[in-house]
């Protein structure tokens, strides 16, 4: 029996419909190839009813013909047309999934800053350099002779109470423990002093340690700026008037600076020198209540100085009948709070980026 081309277009509009009901419900790629193999391919069903074509009696064709290809045409546009949509499906997921909205604008680049620690050491090392002074450093790791026994504080001296040493598990040929963390900047006067003739004038920031309770302006580490000036004729004038001139710069000329007598084994005579508590207005007091920042002193004490011992000068090699000279180890941290008025020392250690980002 011969084929009509009334069935091959009914055929073909089997396929067709067929066709395109299986394709709706296609969503992802693999679905699809599998459904362009299954109709359109080599032996696919279209392929399979347009081979019959030529069993068609020769005036049919033309017509049957023409449909056969559009019906190809439709079922390839569909396919695209399909291919797109699963594509922008995939996309639109992803988008929900990662939560990429592409119309916001970019995240700002945080840019870093100093420390403010950091940044008062530099301004105070500024103020002292456009006096004369050199900045230099020295090790945090520090021998007790240096950190000790040539500062006038030998091992049975009392005065080693005064500062709370962290030892390293280290002995010397002795069996005395003989190495630390520096509690103080001071061994670097007798570094220097030994490795340079006078004059000296130097200033040497750092941290040190003690082992100490921690409360609002006491540290367990925390960070010094010695200074040194040894010369032939210096006087406590000199001292009091670099000091003065310090505070000056740093603290403007309203701030009120107070000297007293102290006493460090290293220097002779020996003073601190304190500034007006922030907190209480150097009253000790606020509202009736007492100042936890000053301790109800109304003073916030940040150096202790003095003129430099003479046998700390004789122990390096310099002839204090000749020399002398000033010293002293001023607390930056306490500088910091009582210039930017914070309350609390251990706010500079613990990292907060709200605080330190007000900086
Ligand atoms: C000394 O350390 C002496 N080496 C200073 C000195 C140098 C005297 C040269 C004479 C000549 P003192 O322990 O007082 O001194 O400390 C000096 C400063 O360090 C204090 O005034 C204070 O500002 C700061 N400081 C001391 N202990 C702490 C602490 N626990 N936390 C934060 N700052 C401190």
């Amino acid at each position: 029996m011969s084929m009509t081309s009334a069935q091959l277009i009914e055929d073909l509009g089997g396929v067709q419909s067929e066709a395109l009901d299986e394709l709706q419900g296609l969503t992802s790629e693999e679905s699809l190839e599998e459904w362009r193999v299954k109709f359109l391919g080599r032996r696919g069903r279209l392929t399979t009813v347009l081979r019959t074509l030529g069993s068609l009696p020769p005036e049919d064709r033309r017509a049957a013909g023409q449909e056969a290809n559009r019906t190809k045409t439709l079922l390839e546009e569909e396919l695209g047309a399909a291919r797109r949509r699963v594509r922008e499906g995939r996309f639109a997921l992803l988008a929900e999934q990662e939560q990429i909205d592409v119309t916001r604008p970019g995240r700002p680049a945080t840019v870093g800053r100093y420390h403010p620690l950091t940044q008062i050491i530099r301004e105070m090392c500024d103020a002292f350099v456009s006096m004369g002074f050199q900045v230099i450093e020295g090790p945090e790791v520090e021998w007790d002779h240096y950190n000790f026994e040539m500062l006038n504080i030998p091992s049975d001296h009392p005065a080693r109470d005064m500062f709370n040493t962290l030892w390293i598990d280290h002995k010397d040929a002795e069996g005395r423990q003989s190495m630390l963390l520096r509690t103080h900047t001071s061994p670097m006067q007798a570094r220097t002093m030994e490795k340079t003739d006078p004059p000296v004038r130097v200033v040497v920031p750092g941290k040190v340690y003690r082992y100490e309770a921690t409360d609002a302006t006491h540290e367990w580490h925390f960070h010094q700026i010695e200074g040194l000036a040894v010369d032939k004729g210096i006087t406590m004038a000199h001292l009091k008037g670099t000091l003065y001139e310090f505070a000056r710069r740093v603290f403007g000329p309203e701030r009120k600076v107070r000297f007293r007598c102290d006493y460090f084994p290293f220097v002779e005579p020996g003073v601190d020198m304190s500034i007006d508590c922030f907190v209480c207005e150097g009253q000790g007091s606020v509202n009736g209540s007492p100042c936890t920042v000053c301790r109800e002193a109304g003073w916030i004490e940040i150096l202790g100085a003095g003129m430099v011992h003479p046998k700390v000068l004789s122990d390096v090699g310099y002839d204090p009948a000749i020399y002398t000279g000033f010293a002293f180890g001023i607390g930056p941290d306490r500088v910091a709070m009582l210039k930017y008025g914070i309350e609390d020392i251990r706010l500079f250690y613990s990292n907060d980026l709200r605080f330190l980002g007000q900086f």
